[in-house]
């Protein structure tokens, strides 16, 4: 009953998580699908809008006004209460190819499993670490912070705190310091403690500064000379909030490091949570983890099927 309880509890977290997205969308949404007494085309037209609107994107959109369509015309769709149910199953779909979990090595007895986060500046990659490592502590993972954004000491002092509050060793040196030297030292001070995982931080970089992505191929480089198997996830992470030009960054960061998954931040403050449909349809990359608000648990598995079910349920 507990676990029940819980588990509705983290839901609703999620619900409220995506209050701004459900909203633009939901309301436009029961306007249009429950405010016609039969479906036609014209009601297609509105709902198409209504996705570009919510930053789904023009191939997602595309994908699911073809479906909708298709079902039309087999007369499958005669009232809004069919439409909302193959929208529903049509997204959730449409997600279910985007949701993975962290592929990490079994066995670190020998060799710490490595993340490295990559992304924009300010993107949330310091805060993601801070909530990762808190959620691989319950897991009764040992953990160590790699402080690899140099650029400014009050980059590693933010580090430093997530650390403390976490109770996990953060390996730093001081401004200025090469990054990947900082992060290879925190992998060999993990080996020789025989640390389950390595989180390491980067600093935030736009995906077109030639020579700061070129930085990144380097620390990549140098964590593989360590293991050749590392890092064993590159996670990008995106501010949902910048849209469709996520979509972008995510295709410059892939061009000079392996990304092998995305952390989606911020979906608490922007309206545009449609764009993992975007992501979905148009990258290909598995969304690990989504952020839905700054404190130490506002981190969650990607569902498709909660993250539909959040988007679409009414308000409370
Ligand atoms: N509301 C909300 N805020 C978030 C979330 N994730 C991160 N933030 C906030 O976003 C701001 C930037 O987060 P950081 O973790 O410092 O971002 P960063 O990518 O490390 O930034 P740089 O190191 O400057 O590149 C902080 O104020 C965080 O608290 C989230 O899911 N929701
Ligand atoms: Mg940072």
């Amino acid at each position: 009953m507990k676990e029940q309880s819980q588990s509705a509890g983290l839901f609703g977290r999620l619900k409220q998580g995506l209050a701004k997205t459900r909203t633009r969308f939901t309301d436009g949404l029961a306007d249009l699908v429950f405010g016609e007494k039969t479906v036609d085309i014209d009601t297609l037209d509105d709902l198409e809008a209504l996705l570009l609107t919510a930053d789904v994107g023009v191939e997602a959109t595309e994908q699911i006004i073809i479906d909708l369509h298709d079902r039309l015309g087999r007369s499958e769709l005669g009232n809004g209460g069919a439409v909302y149910q193959a929208l529903h199953d049509k997204m959730t779909a449409m997600l279910v190819a985007c949701e993975g979990p962290l592929q990490l090595p079994a066995d670190t007895a020998q060799t710490p499993a490595v993340i490295l986060m990559v992304g924009v500046n300010g993107a949330g990659k310091t805060t993601t670490i801070g909530k990762l490592a808190s959620r691989f502590l319950k897991d009764k993972k040992s953990v160590l912070l790699a402080a690899g954004d140099t650029f400014r000491a009050a980059a590693s002092e933010q580090l430093q705190a997530w650390g403390k509050r976490n109770g996990v060793p953060v390996i730093s040196q001081q401004p200025g310091a090469d990054p990947a030297a900082v992060i290879f030292d925190a992998l060999q001070s993990a080996g020789s403690r025989h640390t389950d995982l390595v989180l390491a931080d980067t600093s935030g970089r736009l995906h077109t500064q030639g020579g700061l992505m070129d930085e990144l191929s380097k620390i990549n480089r140098v964590i593989g000379k360590f293991d050749d198997s590392a890092p064993h996830e590159t996670l990008l992470v995106l501010d949902a909030g910048n849209g469709q030009n996520a979509l972008s960054q995510a295709r410059s960061f892939s061009d000079a490091v392996n990304v092998t998954g995305l952390v989606l931040t911020k979906l608490d403050g922007t309206a545009k949570g449609g764009i993992v449909f975007a992501i979905a349809a148009e990258l290909g990359i598995p969304i690990k983890f989504i952020g839905v608000g700054e404190g130490i648990d506002d981190l969650r598995p990607f569902v498709a099927a909660e993250y539909v079910e959040a988007l679409l349920s009414k308000a409370d």
